[in-house]
């Protein structure tokens, strides 16, 4: 009931989309999020993911103590900000990286997004956007008697010409020194009154030290596979193929983030189109944004490659809907693999219905996947 109220503005915007959604045909329909808008024609493409950076950002709270990251009593603050687009663009899907001391909830359009805290390293979080307007609102909380509070966030919007820009929690957020009213991340909830929140430091200069970047997606929730159950102590010498399609009707697919790591090489398509490349020598995983999804039917196809020993491929994909929600995608016996790779194995409408499914190999060189948010 609330859901529904929140992404109404939304809903009536893509007021031809919704009137579809009740028509099957919308589950094959070729197109991205943004082209129902007509004047938001999605030129974005996939592109390496661009992390979003704290050390831009400023620490806030409401200034209850008026001593910067002076001490606060036990407590919960609601923080909001209305981000508008700029004329000419279309907002697509957003990153944001939260810290907190010592927790906070991240709302976006009424939609929770995610839950965290400290001060140490910040929450990655992606969310699909609406295109005119945007309002983020994170309820803070102190949880430790007279201790400093505050809040720091940074939000790299994706526009849909394929730009993208840069906001940061400020004194321009709006706050109150009370706990959060009813429903306060709601765009029903007029916010004119509230106070500005108060700086309490910034990201180079503040009692908190500087908060460090988190891995773009956990791979902890995924598996190595293969095209063979002993691929994780020794593979021919071959590339193999994988693929994964995530076909539903019920909701509308906009953003996606991928990270990716294979032993010992890969090349990456979504929907038929080369994303990017990567190899073992870095011992990174590779992360990419896919800033132009179909909407209900989305091909994710790889060709690895062992060149020596052991093989295997990882991967999480994480899926950001019109609606708010999310969906998280591993590599896992799911995934459908051959070891004869096809002409046109990547495209969306290459029938792999009879490749075998994945083998899931035990891998303990969880080393090998190190993953700064900042790298490739
Ligand atoms: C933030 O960090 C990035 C990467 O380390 C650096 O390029 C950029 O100059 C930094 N910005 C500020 C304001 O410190
Ligand atoms: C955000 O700002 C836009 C543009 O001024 C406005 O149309 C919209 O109603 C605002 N939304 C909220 C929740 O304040
Ligand atoms: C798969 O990758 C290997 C190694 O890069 C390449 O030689 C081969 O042509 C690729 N196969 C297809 C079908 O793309
Ligand atoms: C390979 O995986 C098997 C089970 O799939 C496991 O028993 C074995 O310990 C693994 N070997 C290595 C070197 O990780
Ligand atoms: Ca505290
Ligand atoms: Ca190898």
């Amino acid at each position: 009931m609330v859901l529904a109220a929140i992404i109404l503005p939304f809903v009536g915007i893509f007021a031809g989309l919704a009137v579809a959604t009740s028509n099957s045909q919308l589950c094959t329909r070729g197109q991205s999020v943004a082209d129902y808008v007509a004047e938001c024609k999605n030129t974005a493409t996939p592109h390496v993911f661009q992390p979003a950076r704290l050390n831009v950002s400023k620490w806030i709270w409401t200034g209850e103590n008026p001593t910067p990251r002076g001490n606060n009593i036990i407590s919960t603050r609601p923080l909001r900000k209305n981000i508008t687009t700029p004329c000419s663009k279309c907002a697509l899907c957003a990153t944001i990286v939260v810290a907190s001391d010592d927790a906070h909830t991240f709302y976006v359009n009424g939609v929770r997004i995610g839950t965290g805290g400290g001060f140490k390293q910040g929450q990655a979080l992606f969310t699909a956007l609406q295109p005119r307007w945007n309002l983020f609102a994170i309820a803070g909380q102190n949880t430790v008697a007279n201790s400093p509070a505050g809040v720091m966030a940074t939000i790299l919007i994706h526009y849909s010409d394929g730009t993208s820009a840069t906001f940061i929690t400020d004194e321009s957020w709006r706050t109150l020194r009370a706990a959060p009213p009813a429903d306060f991340q709601l765009a029903s909830v007029d916010d004119s009154s509230w106070a500005f929140a108060a700086l309490q430091g910034t990201f180079q200069n503040s009692g908190w030290g500087q908060p460090t970047l988190p891995p773009v997606l956990p791979l902890s929730g995924s598996k190595w596979i293969w095209t063979s159950s002993t691929a994780n102590v020794s593979a021919a010498v071959a590339s193999r193929a994988f693929r994964k399609t995530i076909n539903q009707c019920a909701k509308v697919a906009v953003c996606a983030t991928v990270l990716i790591f294979a032993d010992d090489h890969y090349t990456l398509y979504v929907n038929g189109a080369s994303i990017g490349t990567g190899s073992f020598t870095g011992l990174t995983a590779d992360a990419y944004t896919i800033p132009n999804l179909l909407p209900t039917l989305n091909t994710f196809a790889v060709n690895a490659t062992n060149d020596v020993g052991s093989a295997g491929l990882i991967a999480t994909i994480f899926i950001t809907y019109l609606d708010g929600s999310s969906e998280t995608i591993v590599t896992d016996g799911s995934w459908k693999a051959t070891k004869t790779i096809p002409q046109g194995f990547e495209l969306p409408t290459f029938d792999d219905s009879d490749w075998a499914n994945a083998n899931v190999a035990l891998i303990s060189l969880m080393y090998w996947v190190v993953v700064p948010l900042a790298r490739k």
